[in-house]
């Protein structure tokens, strides 16, 4: 068969939004503000409730500071009005639903209007594009289909951006790769945790990842680190890009990442009004640079306007660099409802990631355990060793691995180096902690 047009003749325009500049941005943000704050109040019974007890009005919001008196949205408020108590607009009008299930409590249900869709799709096109996937590219996309807003986001997205997609989903993990060496796909979609998965079941059936026909890989829906792309990167020989978002405020594509600059997500600020609190104490608001917690403004969104929304997802905020009038947010290091407090340490699994993947011998596969055998909490890092790793090395690793925790981080822990395929893997997100001390 011959092949697809070549890329450079299909076209590829950006939006104009993606080159306005900072003002302009900044003048639409208000604008959008002010029309989606009087939104809510006027339509969900939740936000005029919140917006009267605090003795705030729309009509307070004369520039974009001004948000700042505005209450904050909780996972809870969406758990309280569950399931579709925070909808703006009638049942007949949502044309779709998504729930994310959450690892504690109730789903928490989201409604797009067809216009929600529409942009949705826009956006997540913007993130791909960004990420260096061309339209005419065959797409493999393996993020989960169903209520999980990653596989259905991800695929609109590809078709906008004028791909042909391949809507695999997550999990068969054999038949992922049948698929990819039959169809060959210039890009894949799916969580980097999966990626590597993937990846090593290849190398199992004797497939080397670096002959296959991928190119690019667009990851996200879970923290990673810069030294997992770059095992990713090296070991499929593909270039590694972020793409960032959650479902309460739309879903994949919030925030992409370029491969031109692979220096963290764009923000789309004309849809989307980041801020950065103190996690800690949310009255405190963070200047660009500083770390803290991601809290976002829906600026047009219909069925579901969200309004200053607690991620918990801790980041910071950076000038935009391909995209420079759009803000990016730095690298997740973790959400602070996972933040594992070890006698007064604060640590997150991505922290492990990064320095055990700098050690020679240790592989990207770990999983953290939480014990109290007595008094105390302790922390055992199980980690696989890599296959070629000796158990002489095993155990200088794990020394090494030690070591480098109490340095970095400043706590100590066990290292239990096991071999390899021993600890389950990834199909999505994969769950690293293990909390076994009793409630
Ligand atoms: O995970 C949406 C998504 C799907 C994003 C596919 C990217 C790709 P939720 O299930 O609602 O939605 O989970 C949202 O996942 O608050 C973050 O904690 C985490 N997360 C999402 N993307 C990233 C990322 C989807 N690129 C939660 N880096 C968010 C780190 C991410 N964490």
């Amino acid at each position: 068969m011959t092949q697809t047009a070549p890329e450079t003749e299909l076209p590829n325009p950006l939006d104009p939004e993606e080159t306005m500049s900072r003002d302009q941005i900044e003048s639409l943000q208000l604008t959008r503000l002010q029309e989606t704050v009087a939104y809510a109040y006027d339509r969900v019974p939740l936000y005029r409730e919140k917006y009267d007890a605090a003795g705030v009005h729309p009509s307070d919001l004369k520039e974009l500071a001004d948000l700042a008196k505005f209450p904050f949205t909780e996972k809870e408020d969406l758990r309280k009005t569950y399931p579709f108590g925070m909808f703006a607009v009638p049942q007949q009008q949502v044309a779709r639903i998504h729930a994310s299930s959450g690892t504690t409590g109730r789903a928490t249900v989201v409604g797009y209007t067809q216009q929600d869709l529409d942009d949705w799709a826009k956006l997540g096109a913007r993130c791909l594009r960004l990420s260096g996937v061309k339209p005419g590219w065959k797409v493999h996309n393996a993020y989960g289909y169903g209520l999980f807003t990653g596989g259905l986001g991800a695929h609109a997205a590809a078709e906008r951006l004028g791909t042909t997609v391949i809507p695999m989903s997550g999990g068969q993990t054999e038949k992922q790769i049948t698929l990819i060496q039959d169809f060959a796909p210039d890009a894949i979609l799916c969580t980097p945790t999966y990626l590597l998965t993937i990846g090593d079941a290849m190398q199992r059936q004797g497939i080397d990842p670096r002959s296959t026909s991928l190119k690019v890989a667009v990851l996200g829906a879970e923290p990673w680190t810069q030294e997992m792309r770059h095992e990713l990167e090296v070991m499929f020989d593909i270039d590694a890009c972020d793409i960032y978002g959650l479902s309460e405020v739309m879903g994949p594509g919030v925030a992409g990442e370029s491969n031109q600059t692979k220096d963290g997500s764009h923000i789309w600020e004309d849809h989307f009004r980041p801020e950065i609190i103190d996690a800690f104490d949310p009255s405190k608001a963070l200047g660009d640079g500083e770390p803290g917690e991601l809290v976002f403004t829906s600026l047009t969104k219909q069925a579901l306007p969200i309004i200053r929304y607690r991620t918990h997802d801790l980041t910071r905020l950076l000038p935009g660099t391909a995209r420079p009038g759009h803000r990016r947010m730095g690298r997740i290091t973790g959400r602070s409802d996972d933040m594992i407090i070890l006698r007064g340490v604060n640590l997150f699994p991505s922290q492990i990631e990064e320095l055990a993947l700098k050690v020679a011998g240790l592989s990207p596969h770990f999983q953290l355990e939480i014990t109290r055998p007595g008094r105390m909490d302790e922390l055992a890092v199980k980690i696989e060793r890599r296959a070629d790793c000796t158990s002489d090395r095993a155990i200088a690793a794990a020394a090494e691995l030690q070591k480098a925790i109490k340095i970095n981080v400043g706590s100590s822990c066990r290292i239990d180096v096991v071999d390899p395929e021993s600890l389950p893997r990834s199909v999505g997100k994969l769950r690293r902690i293990y909390d076994l001390r009793d409630k």
